[in-house]
């Protein structure tokens, strides 16, 4: 039986319980199912650091020689981070239209919630750089891990033969933690159902019907992201057809949707954009850190979800938290690694910036295997357009600088 069907079982079994406990169990819900939840959540929580730090230092140096490939990684991260901007923007435009959460008030201490959702955007900025890194570590503050971690992987490059032996032990160190998300994903439905039992038992059937709106926008919102901003980037600038594009890159996307793997799907995703015309040079550089660093599908969930959860608090968010979702977000989707489940992880780190309370994230636990399916076609998808642009552009570049005769 696959994790899929597991975590669903989960689910199921939550809102039976949750319904059959009712208002008056919810105490008990609360008390002796609850914690399973809890566990489950700092299990995640435990996780995110590593996993973010390595999979990011790792993203990074495999941009190899900086010289060689500076031109070609500038390019490649200015339209990674773009179209990842691009998808938060769909993603909380669709979740601002349909309001996926909206008419759901749930209880919750707004004052521990306003008291973090104040800082003006200068300070988001600001903050993101860190003066102490471990410190940035033990708090988990994950942007200033994510800049941390971008100045590491350049220093691991430029030094060179030196740091060889630092760059293999972050590589261990991101497998290790691709491997403990796995571990943590294994227990996922016990988790769920220890997540979903107390929500459903205290707020009644109510709050599940609208589960069904966040599952068609996050599906509507990596649609519209695929069609409008890789539909355009492959027809005007890497000059080929749109359908063309879909049927070359088809064979991975269908994979990514079954595996829920950006990393899994790579070795498909190479061949495709090779079919399609792209270079070994560019592709076997892009691809694999677009797999580390891109992950368009992800960002465009995280823009509808955390709409979806605020909504569901019924807490209004100013322009300034508009602002952190997509910074976070853009920068977040760097740190997500092509694993099953690794973007709910980034889910929490983007509600916990916001000041937001994880439990929201308890109804997306359980449909989020439906939601990553989607997330990660859009990812691999978004890497093998920009592989097309990037190849198309050296190609170029090569042709002006070939000499005339
Ligand atoms: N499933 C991840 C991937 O492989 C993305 C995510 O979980 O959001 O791209």
């Amino acid at each position: 039986m696959n994790l899929s069907t597991k975590i669903l079982i989960g689910l199921a079994l939550g809102i039976i319980a949750g319904l059959e406990l009712g208002a008056e169990g919810a105490g008990f819900a609360k008390t002796w199912i609850g914690p399973l939840g809890t566990i489950f959540m700092n299990m995640i929580k435990m996780v995110i650091v590593p996993l973010v730090f390595s999979s990011l230092v790792i993203g990074v140096t495999s941009l190899g020689d900086i010289k060689k490939v500076g031109r070609i990684g500038v390019k490649t991260v200015a339209y990674y981070l773009v179209t990842t901007a691009f998808a938060i923007v769909i993603g909380l435009a669709i979740g601002t239209i349909m309001q996926p959460g909206v008419g759901l008030h749930m209880a919750v201490d707004t004052a521990k919630v306003a008291a973090k959702a104040a800082p003006p955007i200068s300070k988001v900025i600001i903050d993101i750089f860190p003066t102490n890194p471990l410190e940035a570590m033990v708090k988990a503050n994950m942007l200033q891990i994510i800049v941390f971690s971008l100045f590491v992987g350049t220093g691991i490059t430029v030094v060179g033969e030196k740091a060889n032996a630092l760059k293999h032990t972050i590589d261990g160190l991101a497998e290790v933690s691709y491997k403990i998300v796995g571990m943590i994903m294994a227990v996922a439905p016990i988790g769920v159902f220890g997540l979903i039992t107390p929500v459903v038992a205290s707020n009644g059937p109510a709050v599940l019907l609208p589960l069904l709106k966040v599952v068609i926008a996050v599906y509507l919102a990596c649609l519209l992201h695929a069609v409008l901003v890789y539909g355009s980037m492959i027809k005007f600038l890497a000059g080929m057809g749109f359908i063309q594009f879909i049927k070359g890159i088809a064979p991975a996307s269908l994979m990514a949707f079954s595996s829920c793997s950006s990393g899994g799907t790579l070795p498909l995703t190479m061949s495709c954009a090779q079919k399609m015309g792209a270079s070994k040079e560019v592709s076997s550089f892009v691809l694999p850190l677009g797999a580390t660093i891109n992950m368009d599908g992800t960002a465009a969930y995280q823009g509808v979800c955390a709409l979806f959860i605020a909504q569901l608090y019924g807490i209004d968010l100013t322009a300034s938290q508009y602002m952190t979702i997509i910074v976070t977000g853009t920068l977040a989707s760097i740190g997500t690694a092509g694993v099953p489940g690794a973007g709910f992880i980034m889910l929490t780190m983007i509600l916990t910036s916001l000041g937001l309370p994880l439990e929201g994230s308890a109804l997306i636990a359980g449909i989020d295997r439906i939601l990553d399916m989607p997330r990660t076609s859009v990812n691999i998808t978004g890497d093998a357009a920009v592989t097309l642009l990037v190849d198309k552009s050296e190609k170029k570049h090569a042709e002006a600088e070939a000499p005339l005769y």
